[in-house]
């Protein structure tokens, strides 16, 4: 194997089969964010806090216990080149983007986004404190007499509300808490990325403006009704979309951006318990037909835009992985996505223009859709 840069790999304890790396189960609260999470509970036989139950960390807290011998062949260097810190936004060109502006007809805006707000759902113990100090926080000043208000925000910035994650988010650990074997997009390491002041590399400030052609797959409209908590979405279920919706066969294209209506969204700050329970989504197999096609990002109106808890009950998250590690691909989640649906909109003008937040994991956002 090879590093990033193109160097020997330092993997000293490689077994001989690069193919599977066992033990990859062993920590992976590292790489997910869950270290107030289930896996420390489930390993000491706790059983999960009633949030981290009700952010899905106890469904997927069970996997992270069990061997989970998950395949761990490097996926480093990136097409995009060995130092590549973009992703899959370099397929956002010129061209693209004209083509993507074409689709506007009538300039009707879809708002794909909702309020940030502290009663939001949440995965695990994510915060979202907004404060207003003072009452007006300063002045008045000057002949004028100006005085005015400012917000003070403590939250995980990239991680709540409709949020897009970042290539620095997600990775995966080869050989338990060794850092130096905890790889991410490119294969660069969490000895190399990670910094208490934001992360030194992958930053969301990599990502480029994404104005680009999206095209929503209506599985509400496909089964006449909501989909239910650990649905898996197929890729048959994405050749009906395509079919029911009445897109070309080879709508999506390189570049393109994808969304799920699966109507989980209607449990937004309705039913938070059971919206961050768990989710339908899709699984690997639909991942990759979505990876094959060279997209940008996967949204959807659900909080991982994967199915939850996977059907293979050794797996926690293995879409994020598959998507952002492996092959440089965002994921926008937290979406509206049912206006869209309501209207019969396919395929529309995306814009997302990621916020340059210097060394985080993921950015907040205000994505629209343009028809
Ligand atoms: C994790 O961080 C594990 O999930 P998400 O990106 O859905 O918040």
């Amino acid at each position: 194997m090879r590093d990033h840069d193109g160097r020997a790999q330092s993997v000293t304890d490689q077994p001989a089969d690069e193919t599977m790396i066992d033990g990859v189960d062993t920590d992976r609260r590292a790489m997910m964010g869950l270290a107030t999470g289930g896996l420390v509970s489930t390993l000491l036989g706790m059983t999960p806090t009633s949030a981290q139950a009700a952010a899905g960390i106890g469904l997927v807290g069970n996997a992270q216990a069990q061997p989970a011998g998950a395949t761990g062949t490097p996926w480093w260097p990136s097409k995009y080149g060995k130092d590549d810190q973009v992703g899959a936004t370099n397929l956002i060109t010129p061209a693209k983007i004209l083509d993507a502006l074409k689709l506007v007809k009538t300039g009707k805006v879809y708002d794909m986004s909702h309020p940030y707000e502290s009663s939001m759902p949440k995965f695990g113990e994510r915060a979202f404190v907004l404060r207003i100090p003072g009452g007006p926080t300063g002045g008045p000043l000057g002949a004028n007499n100006v005085i005015w208000h400012d917000e003070f925000l403590a939250t995980e910035i990239g991680q709540v509300g409709t949020q897009m994650d970042g290539l620095g988010h997600i990775g995966m650990a080869f050989k338990g808490e060794d850092r130096s074997e905890m790889r991410f997009y490119n294969g660069f390491t969490a000895a190399e990325i990670s910094g208490a002041y934001g992360l030194k590399k992958l930053g969301v400030e990599n990502v480029k403006p994404i104005v680009t052609t999206g095209h929503l797959f209506d599985f509400v409209g496909l089964k006449g009704r909501n989909l239910n908590l650990g649905e898996e979405i197929t890729v048959a279920d994405l050749e009906a979309c395509i079919t029911r919706q009445k897109m070309p066969a080879d709508a999506i294209k390189s570049g393109d951006c994808v969304f799920l209506n699966t109507g989980w969204g209607s449990l937004w700050n309705k039913d938070n318990a059971q919206f961050t329970k768990g989710e339908p989504g899709i699984g690997l197999e639909a991942a990759k037909w979505f990876i094959s096609k060279d997209i940008v990002l996967i949204g959807a109106d659900q909080w991982a835009i994967e199915v939850v808890p996977n059907p293979d009950a050794n797996l926690a998250f293995p879409v994020h992985q598959e998507l952002i590690a492996k092959n440089g691909i965002h994921i926008h989640e937290n979406l509206v996505t049912a206006e869209l649906a309501a209207d019969g909109v396919s395929t529309f003008c995306y814009i997302m223009l990621p916020l340059k937040i210097k060394g985080a994991t993921g950015s907040p956002g205000r994505p629209i859709a343009l028809v």
